[in-house]
């Protein structure tokens, strides 16, 4: 399923690995340590290989911890990309301490890394929706809330915006989520 913006940016959702889909930059959901870890962030050190960690350590010198809704760049070792954005969402509590602005800051943060480095084609998993609980549904719609509302601009330099979605009830959660906000354009 995909939507498209009046100036031509498109969103779209794929089921699948997120390491196995190529664009410019993938997002990882990582850890304010950026120390890795197991999820999605798991799988993109093993398929990127131990340079990517290298990078983070060196980043991790330098600026410490990444808080919640942040995120830091590295090169993306053997994955199918240019870049890694290694994102860090919120642990979710009940959705009152903060959660939805972090989740929202990590999305609009990826999306300006991506923009000041010439990045055409992003990919994303669900952020936070695994080992740190955010519901898929309210996930999913600031997710594709904040990506829509990035295209707003005619002149954005990203032009396509992929979820990778891991298993069928995160795509179809993301699916419900963009035909809500996009009735009749999806
Ligand atoms: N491709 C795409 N999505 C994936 C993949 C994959 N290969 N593997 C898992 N997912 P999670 P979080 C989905 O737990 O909740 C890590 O240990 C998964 O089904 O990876 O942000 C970090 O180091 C879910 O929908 O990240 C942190 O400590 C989504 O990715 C912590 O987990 C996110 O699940 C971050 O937790």
């Amino acid at each position: 399923m995909q939507w498209t913006s009046p100036s031509g940016q498109t969103v779209a959702l794929r089921e699948g690995d997120i390491t196995r889909v190529a664009a410019d930059a993938i997002v990882n959901a990582a850890n304010s340590a950026l120390a890795g870890g197991g999820g999605v962030d798991g799988a993109i050190h093993r398929a990127g290989g131990p340079e990517i960690m290298r990078e983070l350590d060196r980043i991790r010198s330098e600026i410490g911890q990444c808080p919640a809704g942040g995120a830091v760049a590295t090169g993306a070792g053997n994955l199918p990309a240019k870049y890694v954005f290694h994102a860090v969402g919120p642990v979710y509590r009940d959705g009152r301490h903060g959660e939805p602005e972090l989740l929202a800051s990590c999305y609009r943060t990826c999306l300006e890394l991506a923009e000041s480095r010439g990045v055409e084609t992003i990919s994303f998993p669900a952020i936070s929706t695994g080992v740190y609980g955010y519901p898929l549904d309210r996930a999913a719609a600031i997710a594709l809330r904040e990506v829509m509302r990035y295209f707003a601009p005619p002149d954005r330099r990203v032009r396509t915006a992929i979820f990778v979605l891991f298993g069928r009830r995160a795509y179809d959660a993301f699916a419900a989520a963009l035909k809500e906000l996009a009735p009749g354009r999806v």
